[in-house]
């Protein structure tokens, strides 16, 4: 059998006018299978970040100090298991299903965000969290409302309004703590000098090092390069951490008039290095508890499919295109 290529179908064409034109390739699109595994690689490294990313912050679900303060964090810890579920949903329309990405988080051959592998000791870490963590989640997520690949795009809008709810918690709380009592107050500076480093580490490695940026950025799957992000990050944050009274730990940062930013001082590249090796505080936790929850969650899954089986027409599988068109 001959194969055609695609150059001459005119589907390759086709797929960079999209992409020139600024429109969304959909799932039904022809696209050139490294943009459809560059996609299916950052949305299962995000899916597998916010569902690694419920255990520290569930870690203080039980001994939160009030009512409020506890319900809020149920809600914020529930929204990530639902952007895991949208993002697991888009990576499947690329073709990838839930149990391999999720084979692929537990034996090590994919990725989660290095942030979750360091421990939350205090409870004004989930004040830390919020503000930096979701701060710069927000920051990084915001253009991949924008990003080329329609169901991605789609699922960002939603995660990042979700997201705003979180990083405003996460400031409010440390707000209390910070014109609180003089324990409180060092309680919030202790978790903003252990969370400060580690979340400019989340935009990635620095430009000249990113591997996949370049091509990212040409398929507008990216819309800004790490260090891009990393910088609107430490220039919103440096006025914020003054109106919370709290320090950031960097005797570097200095307003520079001439660029129009924040300078600021030298990231440990080799740090990061090693939690994404394997070697963070907390790796070997997160990733052994990740493994037990989907043992222990099998017969969920397995009833779940019994009852699809005996109910098809309930499946959200059953829909027909004209249903799914006007979705
Ligand atoms: N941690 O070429 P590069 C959340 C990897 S969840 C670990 O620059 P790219 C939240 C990178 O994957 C936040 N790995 O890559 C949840 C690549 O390795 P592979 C998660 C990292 O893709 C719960 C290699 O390093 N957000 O907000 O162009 C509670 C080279 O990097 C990291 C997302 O995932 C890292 N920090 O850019 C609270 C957003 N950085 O894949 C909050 C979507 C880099 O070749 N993802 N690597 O094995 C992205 O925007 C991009 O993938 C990145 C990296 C900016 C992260």
């Amino acid at each position: 059998m001959t194969t055609i290529a695609p150059e001459d179908t005119g589907q390759e064409a086709l797929f960079d006018a999209t992409i020139a034109a600024d429109e969304r390739i959909e799932p039904r699109d022809w696209m050139p299978d490294d943009y459809r595994a560059s996609l299916v690689r950052q949305i299962a490294q995000h899916a597998h970040s916010e569902i690694i990313g419920m255990q520290p912050e569930a870690n203080w679900i039980t001994r939160a100090p009030s009512l409020r303060r506890k319900a809020i964090l149920m809600a914020k810890v529930q929204d990530e298991a639902g952007h895991g579920l949208y993002l697991y949903s888009a990576a499947e329309t690329l073709g990838t299903g839930r149990d391999e990405l999720l084979d692929k988080l537990h034996t090590g051959r994919q990725k989660y965000s290095s942030i979750f592998n360091y421990p939350t000791l205090t409870w004004a870490d989930v004040g830390a969290i919020g503000w930096l963590v979701d701060g710069a989640a927000i920051t990084n997520q915001v253009p991949l409302c924008r990003c080329s690949y329609g169901p991605y795009a789609r699922a960002m809008v939603r995660i990042c309004k979700e997201e705003s709810f979180h990083q405003r918690q996460g400031y409010e709380l440390l707000l209390t703590l910070s014109r609180g009592t003089e324990a409180q107050h060092a309680m919030a500076q202790d978790a903003i000098d252990r969370w400060w480093w580690p979340s400019l580490m989340m935009f990635g490695p620095p430009d000249d090092e990113s591997a996949h940026s370049a091509q990212s950025m040409a398929w507008k799957i990216k819309r800004h390069s790490n260090d891009e992000l990393r910088q609107r990050f430490v220039d919103i944050c440096v006025p914020q951490a003054e109106t919370l009274g709290l320090t950031l730990p960097d005797p570097d940062l200095r307003w520079n008039e001439e660029r129009g930013h924040w300078d600021f001082g030298p990231i440990d590249w080799t740090e990061f290095r090693e939690v994404l090796k394997g070697n963070g505080p907390c790796n070997d936790e997160r990733i052994g508890r990740r493994r037990r929850a989907h043992q222990e969650g099998a017969w969920v899954r397995e009833a779940a499919a019994a009852h699809a089986a005996k109910h098809p027409a309930h499946t959200p599988h059953a829909g027909t295109d004209q249903e799914e068109a006007a979705r």
